[in-house]
């Protein structure tokens, strides 16, 4: 028998050697911003593994970036529970009540020296949500909710370019829950709003009603379209991976494959903690999405551990809050800020 054309395996193995392909480009312009492929290039490569995938169809794996955008809208939403509640955390809208909520865990653990650490994150005004991936693949996505069931909106999680479908580890944990802000850039915002306005639709009021509506949609279609991006600040999972600092739980998070947000700091003492709050203060304007305050988190994650919940909030973290803008972006020029 004369056969032509490559074999079976071979088509296999083209369409894996595709997926990885685009898997690195996508990772490197999405989470590193930093293109490793010219457009045209991942665009051939991307038509290649599509053709590949449509004459067979039992080559299409669930992390295949052509999975990310599922066809079929929703008709509604289900409620799941969350494996681990999703806290919220206490605020602090000024020094003095960030050294008092330090006083506080202070005396539950009186041996702690003043210079133990702190790591500071920017707070992205967006919307909470879990990932939950199953031997490093995405099985699961929800909103925050109430914190302790949300709505599960999978489909339109996995449009989020930034959101790894598969975790970058050769030995993914059984289980691992991701958490983090899902939100809008501020030129994506203006942007939308431009295109709404231009329809007649109503304007979005600010970037996380934007998030949040968005994540709402039944139609992923939709979702992919206004091009969400995501922030993980949080990992929950077997001993190994639920047992680090806080700065290596980030670092973790980001080898991982995460986008994590560039800025966050350790911070030795609270005065230093201060000093990070007033300079981003100045500075978190000229950032390409909304900050709405500091998340403090002590770095020992023995300390964390030891101290615990309250029946609401974790005892070793505050969300330090700026004063909100007084007008929507619109009139910000004749806001007059106190
Ligand atoms: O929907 P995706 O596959 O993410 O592509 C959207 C656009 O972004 C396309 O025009 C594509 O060319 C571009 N893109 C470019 C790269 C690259 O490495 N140059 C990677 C991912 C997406």
């Amino acid at each position: 028998a004369s056969q032509t054309g490559p074999t079976t395996t071979a088509i296999a193995q083209r369409a894996s050697e595709l997926r990885q392909l685009l898997q690195q480009a996508s990772y490197a312009y999405y989470v590193l911003d930093q293109p490793v492929m010219e457009d045209a290039v991942y665009d051939r490569l991307y038509r290649e593994l599509q053709d590949l995938e449509q004459q067979h169809p039992s080559l299409i794996t669930p992390d295949s970036p052509t999975q990310r955008v599922g066809e079929q809208p929703a008709t509604g939403f289900e409620s799941v529970q969350h494996r681990i509640p999703l806290y919220s955390l206490e605020n602090a809208f000024d020094a003095e009540e960030l050294r008092s909520w330090d006083q506080r865990w202070r005396k539950l653990a009186p041996d702690v020296p003043a210079d133990a650490g702190y790591v500071c994150e920017l707070k992205i005004d967006g919307a909470a949500i879990a990932l939950s991936y199953e031997n490093g693949l995405l099985v699961r996505g929800a909103t925050r909710g109430d914190g302790t069931r949300g709505e599960e909106i999978t489909a339109n999680l996995r449009t989020i370019k930034s959101i790894p479908l598969r975790l970058q580890t050769d030995q993914p944990p059984e289980w691992l829950e991701v958490r983090g802000e899902a939100f809008l850039s501020l030129t994506r915002f203006k942007q939308l709003n431009t295109e709404r306005e231009k329809h007649g639709e109503a304007l979005f009021a600010n970037p996380r009603n934007a998030a949040a509506g968005t994540l709402r949609q039944l139609d992923p279609r939709i979702v992919a379209e206004r091009q969400l991006d995501f922030f993980a600040y949080s990992i929950q999972g077997p001993n190994d991976w639920a047992n680090l600092d806080q700065a290596a739980s980030l670092d973790c998070l980001q080898s991982l494959g995460f986008r994590v947000e560039p800025h966050r700091q350790t911070c030795p003492t609270l005065a230093e903690v201060e000093q990070y709050f007033s300079d981003w203060d100045a500075r978190r304007r000229d950032l390409p999405y909304l900050t709405d305050g500091v998340v403090v988190k002590l770095q020992s994650r023995r300390l964390q551990d030891e101290l615990g919940f309250t029946q609401k909030f974790p005892r070793w973290a505050i969300a330090l809050k700026y004063p909100a803008d007084e007008a929507p972006t619109q009139l910000q020029h004749v806001t007059v800020q106190v």
